[in-house]
């Protein structure tokens, strides 16, 4: 007998690989692990009549010799696959599109890196000439659009747009697609944000309004952050979080999300000991009674609450030159610290900058010699005041294109903010998963 199965937690890439699988090896059996993703479950329960799947509970692993796997390439991530992990009169072919993480050894593998592994399999399934329904094609459709976020995520390749291109042409349904890609957001969702609703409060920490709210929730519940995220919206305010308490393992799932730069979910929840991005952040908080965690985080939202200013960021000492410094010196420096441009600066005040563009003004050979007054520019220096915030000095490094920016406080240059500064702010805060 042969079995196609894809990982746990099936995703749609996963469910129409095993299904294109069917294609392909139209003698195999396609399993389906017993925990599959939200938006798969919701198509199953339209869907399911016309896909014969089998629970790996269903299977007589003695009869399996044909092993065929889709999506993961790793053992761990099958379903009660483990009779077959030690048999080596096993045939086994790998369809994934991560490769170099593989530990499961087979026989034949197409093994590419791609946007979906479901992409692979449509352009064998066109190699063979072997027609699609208009249902395959929506499926399929579905396993490429979720795994490259709609052909957006930086992993797309030319091979997932052509096979996207492929299924359109055999009539994949974007409508249907649609309301399947949709994130999860069902029945147990809407409870929570409707018990969230009643018992809703507005708190003032300074300039911004911000929503705590504790409730008691049984077992995991998925998406969280899209319950936080529409109560946020719904009763507007600036930030919301929801402490999220299972009263039998004792811990809080803390989730925050913000409208704005001045509170930072990432350093706001960093400091309960979870970790995020600017707008959206999560914690996991054991032996706390939840009034407590409440307490903590807003003890933690005042500390934050101020937007990181420049000057927490910014570098300094500052690297600079003053006016009358030789071009061949500024040409040293630049060169030894790889700028491309320094702040000319006399007595503390910022009188120009000097870039390597400047150095096409000398025209002769001795004019290296020269003071960098006389090539500088002086005009249209764009600078920052020390109070702005971060995401401020972000819009004007994209806006002026620019790798450093001085730093001004009360007509002084007091630092530079540079790009790597400003990413470092974004950036360093997310922790390995939110
Ligand atoms: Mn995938």
């Amino acid at each position: 007998m042969k079995i196609i199965t894809t990982h746990k937690g099936t995703d749609f890439d996963g469910f129409a690989s095993l299904i294109a699988g069917t294609i392909l090896y139209p003698d195999a059996v396609p399993v389906l692990p017993k925990t599959i993703n939200p938006n798969v479950k919701n198509f199953l329960a339209l869907h399911k009549e016309l896909f014969q799947v089998k629970s790996p509970q269903e299977i007589d692993f003695q009869q399996v010799t044909h092993l065929i796997v889709v999506d993961t390439n790793t053992w761990s991530r099958l379903d009660h696959i483990e009779p077959l992990k030690d048999r080596t009169d096993l045939d086994i072919f790998v369809w994934d599109h991560h490769p170099g993480k593989e530990d499961i050894v087979s026989n034949g593998k197409c093994v590419k890196e791609t946007g979906a592994t479901i992409t692979l399999m449509v352009e064998q399934i066109r190699k063979e000439g072997k027609k699609l329904t208009q249902i395959h094609a929506t499926l399929f459709l579905a396993g490429i659009y979720e795994d490259t976020g709609g052909l957006f995520f930086p992993s797309t390749t030319a091979s997932d747009a052509y096979a996207a291109g492929y299924l359109l042409e055999q009539n994949a349904d974007l409508t249907v697609l649609n309301s399947f890609l949709k994130p999860a957001y069902n029945a147990e969702q809407k409870n929570i944000l409707f018990e969230m609703l009643k018992s809703a409060e507005r708190i003032k920490i300074n300039q911004h309004t911000i929503s705590c709210n504790i409730l008691e929730v049984e077992g995991h519940v998925g998406n969280l952050s899209i319950v936080v995220n529409m109560y946020r919206e719904i009763i507007n305010v600036n930030a919301a979080f929801g402490i999220f308490f299972e009263k039998n393992r004792k811990v809080s799932i803390v989730i925050g999300r913000s409208n704005t730069d001045d509170l930072n979910m990432g350093s706001i929840l960093k400091g309960l000991g979870g970790g995020g991005h600017p707008g959206a952040g999560s914690a996991l908080i054991k032996s706390l009674e939840p009034d407590m965690v409440k307490e903590l985080l807003i003890d933690q939202i005042r500390k934050e609450h101020q937007p990181s200013s420049l000057h927490d960021l910014m570098s300094h000492p500052i690297i600079s030159v003053s006016s009358d410094t030789s071009m061949k010196k500024v040409a040293m420096i630049l060169r030894e610290k790889g700028f491309s441009g320094l702040p000319v600066v006399d007595d503390k005040k910022l009188v120009g900058i000097i870039s390597r563009r400047d150095f096409r003004k000398l025209k002769r050979e001795n004019q290296i010699d020269s003071p960098v007054k006389a090539f500088m520019s002086r005009n249209q220096i764009i600078t920052i005041s020390s109070n702005k915030s971060p995401a401020e000095a972000a819009n004007l490094i994209v806006k002026h294109d620019i790798g450093r920016i001085p730093v001004i406080e009360n007509d002084e240059i007091v630092g530079i903010i540079t790009r790597t500064d400003v990413m470092r702010y974004f950036y360093n805060l997310v922790p390995d998963k939110a």
